[in-house]
């Protein structure tokens, strides 16, 4: 059942159990609408009419002569609420029979099942939250760390709203002038000083980069930075994961070619969760399911923000470190390490690629493991842990790209001086894609597109 945005107009009351509980623990039960007080008093021991908010009062839950539970009903009174209606809140034990019946009770009262996320876009359309702080409800439940959980706290408070406001507010003000000029057209005057106006969009164009360029780093914090492990057969590669992991998730095997897919997994170090992915043996060969791993090997490492390459230090003399890194190919901003592994039987060459980060390791033996998770880590924070904002909804990186080409193509109609009505349309393109972030602009879909993928409950 998805109600979505519709769902949330309707001006019904809606409950759900918005946190179960296991047997020992106490469940939520939420409820929320214009009958909030007068639907749970009418299953509730005690009348609720004239508690006030944010008031608790312990009774029982019952109807007729069948009594539930007993438990704490909470007043909250709108528009002082997360949702601004009316709500009350139903601590009942978590048992899942009291759970379900509670809910059921509540329906049988009148109120309606919510739909999922349909709580938060109630505060979203009841103006308690924009678009991006409603997402960021969604982000805070979903946070399994703590970077992931620092951004969508961030996202809460609002700061990324607040920028994207004051962009398009800058442009609003010349959006006014051009469309005034579009009135005066027979009188070809120009209101918009289009000096000043040029200025604006380099300005703004330099904002719209710095937020869209910091998506890649978001999206890093919530889904894990990935570090891709390459080098020929052998290496210790998937030994390497393995120790990375604290886990034997990899095959490991004196087999040169053992591994044959990509073979990934998040470990949470300090606060910061990584993906760590291990992948085929680079070589020349002739086998095709051989060629397609190393053809995704090397696909990983593009998109990779660290590449660890790892040489056998056992085999040094066939092993020719510059060559090998310079055919390999990283996107800009990534790091790629040189990591000389099976050190336990062999020291690695002196001077390899001085230019390179590198490593002594014995994966097998587990040495030299922590130097390589700290430097991961140092690198991290370096890079992730400043105030700046932070990009992490792919919706929002979206948008910001089809502004940014609305704005370019506004500069290059300036630059061209095409008919004013042309450009006042690309500006208005801006404005739209802008609007859509905070939900200034709320096209249905994208917001039942947003509420659907809460669950019920929130
Ligand atoms: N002595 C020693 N042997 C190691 C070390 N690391 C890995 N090995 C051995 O090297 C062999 C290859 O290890 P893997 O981890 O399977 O190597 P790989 O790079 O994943 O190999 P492919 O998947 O075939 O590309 C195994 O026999 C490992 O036990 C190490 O630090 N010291
Ligand atoms: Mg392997």
């Amino acid at each position: 059942m998805n109600r979505g945005i519709l769902g949330a107009i309707d001006g019904k009351t809606i409950c759900a159990l918005s946190t179960p509980a296991g047997m020992g623990g106490i469940a939520v039960i939420r409820v929320s609408g214009p009958e909030a007080i007068l639907l749970a008093s009418s299953v509730f021991s005690k009348d609720l009419s004239s508690t006030l908010s944010h008031q608790a009062v312990f009774g029982r839950m019952v109807r007729k002569d069948e009594v539930l539970d007993e438990c704490l009903a909470t007043v909250f009174r709108g528009p002082g609420t997360f949702t601004g209606e009316d709500t009350v809140e139903f601590g009942v034990h978590g048992s899942p029979f009291v759970q379900s019946e509670a809910v059921r009770w509540l329906i049988d009262a009148g109120c309606r099942h919510a739909g999922p996320g349909e709580f938060t876009s109630r505060a979203f359309l009841n103006g308690k939250l924009d678009l991006t702080q409603a997402e960021a409800v969604g982000d805070l439940i979903a946070s399994d760390h703590a970077g992931a959980h620092r951004l969508a706290m961030k996202q809460l408070r609002g700061e990324f709203a607040a920028e994207i406001n004051a962009l398009r507010e800058d442009l609003i003000g010349f959006a006014g002038l051009l469309e005034l000029e579009l009135d005066f057209a027979e009188e070809d005057v120009e209101f918009a000083d289009r000096a000043k106006f040029d200025a604006l969009l380099i300005d703004l164009l330099a904002r719209i980069s710095k937020l869209s360029d910091s998506f890649r780093h978001g999206n890093a914090i919530r889904e894990g930075v990935p570090v891709a492990i390459l080098g020929a057969p052998n290496r210790g590669k998937s030994t390497l994961l393995n120790a990375l992991l604290g886990d034997d998730r990899a095959i490991v095997s004196a087999t040169p070619g053992t591994t044959r897919d990509t073979v990934e997994d998040t470990c949470i170090m300090e606060g910061i969760k990584f993906r760590f992915i291990d992948t085929a043996g680079i070589r020349e060969t002739e086998d095709a399911i051989e060629t397609e791993g190393i053809r995704r090997a090397l696909e990983k490492a593009q998109s990779a923000a660290v590449v660890l390459y790892l040489m056998d230090a056992t085999c040094d003399e066939n092993e020719n470190p510059e060559k090998q890194l310079s055919l390999l190919k990283v996107d800009e901003g990534a790091t790629v390490a040189l990591v000389w592994n099976k050190t336990d039987i062999q020291a690695p060459p002196k001077s390899s690629a001085p230019d390179t980060i590198t490593f002594a390791i014995s994966a097998q033996k587990r040495q030299g493991i922590d130097e390589i998770k700290s430097w991961l880590l140092e690198r991290a924070r370096g890079q992730y842990d400043n105030d700046s904002i932070v990009v992490t909804n792919l919706r929002h990186y979206e948008a910001l790209i089809a502004t940014q080409s609305a704005l370019e193509a506004t500069r290059l109609g300036l630059g061209n001086n095409i008919p004013g009505d042309l450009v006042a349309s690309d500006v208005r393109q801006a404005l739209h894609h802008l609007g859509t972030i905070t939900g200034a602009i709320d096209p249905e879909d994208i917001l039942d597109h947003i509420f659907s993928n809460f669950c019920i409950g929130k």
